[in-house]
C-alpha cells in the first residue's frame, strides 16, 4: 500500500487532484481510499471515505468559542490530532492499494504545527510519500520558482517524507512555462543564468543565494506536470510513485 499526502498552498488544487487521481487509479483497477483532513472545507470535489468533518464541527467551534476562521481551524485540527488513534484505526482498517490523504486548505496550519506531523506519523501504513503542488503560472517567474523551491525544501525538512513535486493545472498554462520550469529543475546553471538575466541587484543576489543553497535538496525530488481536468500526467505520476518510491530510491537520497 502507498499512502499519499497531498500538500500545497491554498487553492493549489489538492482536493481536486485527490479526487481525480483516485478516479484515474480506480479506472486502472487499483483500489483507493480517500481521506479528508480539512475540517473547514464546505464542499469537496470527491466523496471522502473517511472525513474529519464527521468528528469535529468547525462552524460550531467558531461560533461557540468565538474564534476567527484560522483559530477555529487550529482548534479543530488539534481536536482531530487528540483522537488520531481512532482516525488511524478507521483508515488503516481498509486494505487498499492507494491511500490518498487530502490535507487542509491552508498549508501552514498543516505544515508548521505539530498536528501535521502527528497525522503523517499515524495515518497510513506501508510506503508514505508527499506530493507538493506547484502552480506553474506562479513558478514560471524566476524569483517565484526560487521561493517555491525554498518552500518545498522547508516542507521536506518538516516531514522528512519522500517528496514528489507536482506541476499542477497544466491544462490552463502555456506549454513554454512548463518547459521553462522543467529546464530550471534539471539544471542549476540554467536557473542561475535566468536569475542573472531577469532580475537585478539585491533580488538577483538573494534569488541566486537561495537557489544555490536549496537546489541539492529540491533537485532530488521528481517533478511531474499534471492536470486534474484532462488527467494528463497521471500515468507518469503513477509510474514515478511505484518505481521511484516503491524501490525506496527517494528515501535513500
Ligand atoms: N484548470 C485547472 N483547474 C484546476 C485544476 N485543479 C484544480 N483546479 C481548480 O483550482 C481551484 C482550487 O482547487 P482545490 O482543489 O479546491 O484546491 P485546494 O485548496 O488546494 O484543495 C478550483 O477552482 C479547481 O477547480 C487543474 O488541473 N486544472
Ligand atoms: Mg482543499
Amino acid at each position: 500500500m502507498y499512502t499519499i499526502f497531498i500538500t500545497g498552498t491554498a487553492g493549489s488544487g489538492k482536493s481536486t487532484l485527490a479526487g481525480a487521481f483516485s478516479d484515474w487509479l480506480r479506472s486502472q483497477e487499483q483500489s483507493t481510499l480517500l481521506v479528508n483532513l480539512d475540517p473547514a472545507v464546505l464542499t469537496l470535489p470527491y466523496e471522502p471515505d473517511v472525513d474529519v468533518r464527521e468528528m469535529v464541527d468547525y462552524e460550531r467551534v467558531m461560533t461557540t468559542r468565538r474564534l476567527g476562521p484560522n483559530a477555529a481551524l487550529i482548534a479543530t485540527l488539534r481536536e482531530v490530532a487528540r483522537h488520531i488513534e481512532e482516525v488511524a484505526d478507521e483508515v488503516n482498517s481498509h486494505e487498499v492499494d492507494f491511500l490518498i490523504v487530502d490535507t487542509p486548505g491552508q498549508l501552514e496550519l498543516f505544515a508548521y504545527r505539530k498536528e501535521g506531523r502527528i497525522f503523517t506519523k499515524y495515518i497510513g501504513e506501508g510506503r508514505k510519500v508527499m506530493l507538493f503542488l506547484l502552480d506553474p503560472m506562479f513558478c514560471a517567474v524566476t524569483r517565484n520558482f526560487v521561493a517555491s523551491m525554498f518552500l518545498a525544501s522547508s516542507i521536506y525538512l518538516t516531514f522528512q517524507l519522500p517528496m514528489i513535486q507536482i506541476l499542477n493545472k497544466i491544462d490552463a498554462v502555456p506549454k513554454k512555462y512548463i518547459d521553462r520550469i522543467e529546464r530550471w529543475s534539471e539544471s542549476l546553471e540554467s536557473l542561475i543564468v535566468d536569475i542573472e538575466n531577469r532580475s537585478k541587484n539585491v533580488l538577483m543576489h538573494l534569488s541566486r543565494e537561495i537557489a544555490q543553497s536549496v537546489y541539492d535538496i529540491v533537485s532530488n525530488m521528481p517533478i511531474v506536470p499534471v492536470s486534474s481536468i484532462t488527467m494528463e500526467g497521471f500515468a507518469e505520476l503513477h509510474a514515478i510513485l511505484t518505481r521511484v518510491v516503491g524501490e525506496g530510491e527517494i528515501e535513500l537520497r
